[in-house]
């Protein structure tokens, strides 16, 4: 296919707009995040630009007029980030945005660009990510947009742009404009379009000044409190460096792998007990420092410890809530509190005790938007290490991270002390999640098909001492807008309110990944201290005997256990 040019505009030695015409790619459809492949995918010739045409054509009909509006653009500078930044801003000037505010070296993480795009009332935003994905010439990228509100864009508006990416056949982009220098801030134009670069740290560290206790936590490390935050070879480095090592008074160090790196290091920036084994041995024995923390490819997500402790996500979200108003940005208490269905019910029980309403939404942070912007949640999180709130409308890394901190400055105690606290007072959920990866799609489909064919007949049947009491797909409908997302994942709900949940991953680049979720009460008086795979043991051989796992993803183990 070779690009068709055709002049619009003749302006000597001016940039002109130009229409490239191209033919539809399959499978631009967005998933869980936004739309990841292959960096080698994204490569290929028109790959990104028809993408990105295809979000600027329906974007005036399902929002408004995108002319003279103003765009943010950055992000987690993996590989492929600059050169996707370069195409999009001539995309933009030649369809017409007004401004463009871009993240120093096209840098800006994602809670980070949620902060910009609300702060200065943007239009909206294009994110290059693929998150907790691998990076480098041979890993993954991405891209998705966020609205106005600072949050993902919900189905409708994905759905529009996956349709359009169906019968496109040009996009307009800038001929003879030369590549723009990101790496100095500052306004440029740029064929009638406003650049500017902007420091990618600034607004986000003002953010954080408002809502956390940072003489507390000052105060802390001066008295000697240590910790290690591994930023994974990601973005959640110069962040954390500001404001732990800059504003907070940590020593030099206590941001480990800071620098952003295109490949990460070569290693999978996915901030769990499996893949930040770095940070675990770190964490563990008498020397180890006080607090723990790591954050992934985007800075969105999060990770925390204790000496010798690891926090589950679950248990994080339930634990910040039931603790909320010792910290400034939440002193006044929480409005609801939100998570994804498969994330454990360990908050819910948190919001039953404070007398607020407790939601369950699909998999994703694009659900939670709504809830956030009505006011009807403070507080939303999911079992995979995303926490975050209403003061952006994305999971927030260093946002978790800091509320962590700021916890331990208010009360004095260890990590342990406050989760050992937190189950005597509350009860414990332990909770898992077996990841099966690299399933070949039809196998995956045909597994989850057959579970889904049998949950008619499930309800009422035991396996040994459990019995299932309900059985069925999630589906969710949107308090505030009615929208309904269906076939969600299936839940089984045993008596007694343990939990098993299938679904198929929205994130991956490779076959398919079957997700399965595992989550059993223990109560306040209850024994907290068993090991979680033994805990939930008989949960998992149902979780098998039930979907015929093994048998039918002809895999003999899970590959990831988090
Ligand atoms: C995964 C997680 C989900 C998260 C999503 C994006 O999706 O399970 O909870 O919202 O990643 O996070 P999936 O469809 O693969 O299960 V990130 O930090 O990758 O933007
Ligand atoms: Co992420």
């Amino acid at each position: 296919m070779s690009p068709n040019a055709s002049m619009t505009s003749t302006a000597p030695n001016a940039p002109t707009v130009q229409i490239v015409s191209t033919r539809p790619f399959d499978g631009q459809r967005p998933g869980t995040s936004g739309l990841r492949k292959k960096v080698t995918v994204f490569q290929q010739p028109h790959y990104l630009e028809n993408f990105v045409q295809a979000l600027f054509d329906i974007l005036p009909e399902q929002v408004g007029t995108l002319a003279g509006q103003t765009l943010v653009v950055g992000g987690d500078g993996r590989f492929h980030n600059r050169v996707a930044v370069q195409a999009i801003l001539k995309m933009a000037a030649a369809n017409g945005v007004g401004r463009v505010m871009v993240g120093r070296g096209g840098l800006l993480s994602t809670p980070a660009a949620s902060a910009v795009i609300r702060r200065h009332g943007a239009y909206g935003g294009i994110i290059l990510s693929a998150s907790h994905n691998p990076g480098g010439p041979d890993g993954d990228f991405g891209i998705k947009y966020n609205i106005a509100n600072g949050g993902p864009a919900p189905e409708k508006i994905t759905e529009a742009i996956y349709a359009r990416t169906r019968d496109i056949a040009g996009y307009r982009t800038l001929e003879g404009a030369a590549d723009l220098d990101l790496d100095r801030l500052g306004t440029t134009a740029l064929a009638g379009m406003t650049v500017e670069v902007i420091d990618p740290v600034a607004d986000y560290a003002e953010l954080m000044e408002k809502l956390f206790d940072f003489d507390a936590m000052r105060a802390w490390f001066a008295r000697g409190g240590r910790m290690r935050m591994d930023s994974m070879g990601a973005i959640s480095g110069p962040y954390a460096r500001a404001v732990l090592e800059g504003l907070l008074g940590a020593p030099n160090g206590t941001v480990v792998n800071g620098e952003p790196l295109e490949d990460f290091g070569g290693h999978h920036p996915d901030p769990n007990p499996a893949h930040a084994t770095e940070l675990i041995a770190a964490m563990s024995g008498a020397g180890a420092p006080d607090f723990g923390a790591a954050s992934d490819g985007d800075a969105d997500r999060n990770m925390i410890l204790g000496r010798d402790f690891v926090v589950t996500p679950s248990d994080s979200l339930a634990l910040l809530a039931a603790h909320a108003t010792k910290v400034p940005g939440y002193r006044d208490g929480l409005a609801g509190i939100a998570r994804s269905m498969p994330t454990s019910q360990a908050a819910d029980v948190v919001a039953q005790a404070l007398g607020i309403p407790a939601w369950e939404t699909p998999t994703g942070w694009k659900f939670f938007g709504n809830l956030l912007d009505a006011g009807r949640a403070t507080l939303c999180g999911e079992e995979s290490y995303g926490t975050g709130s209403n003061h952006v409308r994305e999971k927030d890394g260093l946002w978790a991270i800091l509320f962590w901190l700021n916890l331990l400055a208010a009360t004095g105690e260890s990590v342990e002390s406050l989760v050992r606290a937190h189950w005597k007072r509350f009860g414990r959920h332990y909770y898992s999640r077996h990841d099966w990866e690299g399933i070949p799609t039809e196998r995956a489909d045909a597994l989850m098909a057959a579970l889904r064919e049998q949950l008619p007949t499930l309800a009422g049947r035991r396996f040994g001492a459990l019995e299932i009491a309900q059985a069925d797909d999630f589906s969710y409908t949107d308090p505030v807008d009615g929208s309904v997302s269906s076939r969600q994942g299936v839940r089984l709900i045993l008596a007694g309110g343990s939990r098993v949940v299938f679904r198929l991953s929205g994130t991956g680049t490779e076959g398919a990944t079957l997700r399965v979720y595992l989550e059993r009460f223990e109560p306040a008086d209850g024994d907290h201290d068993r090991p979680t795979q033994d805990a939930l043991a008989d949960l998992i051989a149902l979780a098998d005997t039930v979907a015929r796992i093994r048998e039918l993803s002809g895999q003999t183990a899970p590959t990831v256990i988090t």
